[in-house]
C-alpha cells in the first residue's frame, strides 16, 4: 500500500477527483511516552485504548467528514468522503492538531501525533488498505505480547528484544505457546484493533440522526472486506447526514 501514500505538503496541492482519501495519524515518541507512565499495562492498556476510541471519536466529530475510522496500537486511519479534500497539507495539519489536543487532554500530557495521506483509487484498494492496517495489528501484537512475556518472565530487555526481532510471525506464535500465553485468545481489539462506523438512529432530529459505533471485535478476511465495502460505498454517496452525535 506504500505507493498509495503521498508527502503531499510540497507537493500537488488538490487531490485528484474521485479518488478516496484516508489519513492516518500516528502517535510520536509513545513507546516512550507510555515507558513514562507506569500505571499503564504493558503491552496494552484498556484505558489507552479508550483515549485513543475517543480521539478518533473527536476526529469523527470535528467539521471533516469522516465515514469510517479505525485505531490499533497508537495509530487512527479515516477514510474521507471523495471530494472534500481541497488541500492535502491544511487537512493533515488540521488532524494532527486535533488528535494531539484531544490526546493531550485525556492523557494528561504532551503527547503529538503525526499525518499522512494516501490516495486510493477505487473502493477495493480502501479494502486493502484498511486490511493492511489490521495485519499490521496483529503483527504489532504478537510481537508486543512476546517481548512483554518475555520480560515477565526475567529475560532482559536487550535479549528479548533481539529474540523477539529474529523470529518470524509462526515462531513468535510457538513462542508464546510455549510460555503458555493462549495466542487466539488475545482479545480482537489488540490483535485487530477497533473499528468506528456511523449508524442511523431513529430520533427524528436531524442533529440526531446519526451516532458513532465502536466496533472492539471487529471481523477479518471476508467479512471485514464485506464491512469495510460499505463504508467505502457510504464514502462515495452523495449526501453527508447533517449534524452528529456520539454514543455514550
Ligand atoms: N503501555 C502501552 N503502550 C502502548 C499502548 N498502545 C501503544 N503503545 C506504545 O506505542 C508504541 C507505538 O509504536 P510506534 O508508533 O512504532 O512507536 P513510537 O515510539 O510511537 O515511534 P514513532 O511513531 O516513530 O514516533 C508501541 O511500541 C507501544 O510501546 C498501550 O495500550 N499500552
Ligand atoms: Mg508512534
Amino acid at each position: 500500500m506504500r505507493p498509495y501514500e503521498a508527502g503531499r505538503c510540497g507537493e500537488a496541492a488538490v487531490v485528484s477527483a474521485g479518488v478516496f482519501v484516508v489519513v492516518r495519524l500516528d502517535g510520536r515518541g509513545f513507546t516512550g511516552l507510555m515507558r513514562a507512565r507506569h500505571e499503564f499495562d504493558r503491552p496494552f492498556d484498556v484505558r489507552v485504548r479508550d483515549i485513543m476510541i475517543a480521539t478518533a471519536d473527536h476526529l469523527m466529530n470535528c467539521g471533516v467528514e469522516v465515514a469510517y475510522g479505525y485505531t490499533q496500537s497508537d495509530e487512527i486511519s479515516l477514510l474521507l468522503r471523495p471530494g472534500v479534500v481541497s488541500s492535502p497539507c491544511r487537512l493533515l495539519a488540521r488532524l494532527a492538531g486535533e488528535a494531539s489536543a484531544k490526546f493531550t487532554l485525556l492523557l494528561g500530557a504532551l503527547a503529538s501525533f503525526d499525518a499522512r495521506v494516501s490516495e486510493l483509487p477505487d473502493s477495493e484498494r480502501v479494502v486493502d488498505y484498511f486490511r493492511w492496517r489490521q495485519a499490521d495489528a496483529g503483527r504489532h501484537a504478537l510481537a508486543e505480547h512476546c517481548l512483554w512475556t518475555l520480560r515477565q518472565r526475567g529475560v532482559g530487555a536487550a535479549e528479548a528484544a533481539s529474540r523477539v526481532q529474529a523470529a518470524g510471525p509462526a515462531e513468535q506464535r510457538a513462542l508464546l505457546r510455549a510460555l503458555e500465553v493462549e495466542v487466539d485468545a488475545l482479545p480482537g481489539w489488540q490483535t485487530r484493533g477497533v473499528g468506528l462506523c456511523w449508524e442511523r438512529t431513529s430520533v427524528p432530529l436531524a442533529a440526531l440522526r446519526r451516532r458513532i459505533r465502536v466496533l472492539l471485535e471487529l471481523p477479518e478476511g471476508d467479512e471485514y472486506a464485506e464491512l469495510l465495502r460499505a463504508q467505502a460505498r457510504q464514502a462515495a454517496a452523495p449526501e453527508p447526514d447533517p449534524g452528529a452525535i456520539t454514543a455514550g
